[in-house]
């Protein structure tokens, strides 16, 4: 069977996921061929521009009509969070199976519906994915693994940062993503939405309280003349910037773990640093973005006089994912993750199982997110985050 795929937006992301749809089937034996049939845009021009470039076999400009075409299998949302809940929902409920960007949606009520809707969809066949990337990074798949077989031993405290620089500069246009009505939230949405996920999915642990607090370091920006997203042109007149550009939180785990976390467009100098490192009484584990081929492990159970962080390289055959790609020692990128994201999608559509992480997953997500917004602006300090529902 051939699965039709339609993406709906075109930005960063739309580029990113393009080259995960065509790389999938041409690396992994797939058990159905995938068919990259509509991309989505409100521009037509910029649609078909979009679809020649990253080999879409057509575009068009309403996401309704694309949704209720039988001729598509897949819908893939990639727009701003403002429209994910729409979108999905109707999708699901046209029989569509979903990969919705993340964070999930821009509200806690957006995700629930949205969760329901996946719920519904499920009993009828039909899957739903939330695209947390960085899970699909070998190394933080296998970090998962490493952490489920014990090599850490009990949890004891995780250390996560996402840093980035981009909004350093107070010329940066006014773009969606510092638009709460278009994000939702800032760097906490954006890329603190990535730090929670990797905690919960490396550790099996959920968040259960957050405190944190937010900041806008710069509180008015150019408005934007052309482009959008993380580039674009400055125009005539200003804008209030009405989303966090820096989150700061620490969060309590479901085995009573402590986790801290820092999100931020500010660290001048870190372009797109993600790290996590994972402390526990057998030893402990850690990951950087800027060096995604490996991990860092430290054995507290070598002997004394023998114990140091350890890098280990992920790039055997054997490691997640690795062995589709290239001999031993040869590396792995940034887009890999979007390639896997895809095979695993394909594969879970196949099997009649929802890949993770399911859209219960990304609801888990939106309400620490959420619980860390209210802990900021009310100053209240521990705000307790619901359980996931079993
Ligand atoms: C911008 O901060 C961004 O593109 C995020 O939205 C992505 O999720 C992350 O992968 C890279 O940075």
């Amino acid at each position: 069977m051939t699965l039709r795929v339609a993406m709906i937006g075109h930005g960063f992301m739309g580029a990113a996921h393009s080259v995960g749809w065509r790389q999938a089937p041409a690396v992994f034996d797939l058990p159905d061929s995938v068919e990259m049939a509509v991309v989505v845009g409100r521009n037509a021009p910029a649609a078909a521009a979009a679809a020649a470039k990253w080999g879409w076999a057509e575009s068009a400009t309403d996401w309704r009509e694309v949704v209720a075409r039988d001729d598509i299998d897949i819908v893939d949302i990639v727009t701003p969070g403002d429209s994910h809940a729409e979108i999905a929902i109707a999708a699901l409920e046209a029989g569509k199976h979903v990969l919705c960007e993340k964070p999930l949606a821009n509200t806690v009520e957006q995700a629930e519906a949205m969760a329901e809707a996946a719920g519904r969809a499920a009993a009828r066949g039909v899957r739903a994915m939330v695209g947390f990337t960085y899970r699909r990074t070998p190394a933080v798949t296998l970090l998962r693994d490493l952490v489920a077989d014990g090599v850490v031993g009990t949890v004891q405290q995780v250390r996560a940062a996402y840093r980035q620089d981009w909004l350093v500069d107070a010329r940066m246009p006014l773009a969606w993503r510092l638009q709460k009505e278009h994000a939702g939230s800032g760097a906490l949405g954006d890329i603190g939405a990535h730090i929670i996920d990797m905690t919960q999915f490396v550790t099996g642990l959920d968040l259960t309280a957050v405190s944190g607090i937010l900041d806008t370091i710069v509180k008015r920006r150019p408005l934007l003349a052309s482009g959008s997203g993380l580039t674009g042109e400055a125009g005539d007149g200003f804008g209030e910037v009405t989303v966090d550009d820096v989150a700061l939180f620490t969060g309590r785990l479901s085995n009573g773990a402590l986790a801290s976390f820092e999100a931020t467009r500010f660290a001048t100098g870190r372009k797109n640093a993600l790290t996590i490192e994972i402390s526990g009484d057998r030893g402990a584990l850690a990951f950087d973005l800027e060096d995604l081929n490996a991990v860092q492990f430290y054995d507290n159970t070598a002997p004394e006089g023998m114990r140091g962080f350890t890098k280990i390289l992920v790039t055997d055959p054997s490691h997640p994912y690795v062995g589709a790609w290239w001999p031993a020692g040869h590396t792995l990128g940034y887009e890999h993750g979007f390639v896997h994201q895809a095979k695993d999608l394909v594969e879970g559509i196949v099997a009649g199982t929802d890949p993770h992480p399911t859209f219960r997953d990304g609801l888990q997500v939106q309400r620490a997110l959420a619980a860390v917004e209210s802990s900021a602006t009310h100053n209240s300090g521990w705000v307790h985050i619901d359980p996931p529902a079993t």
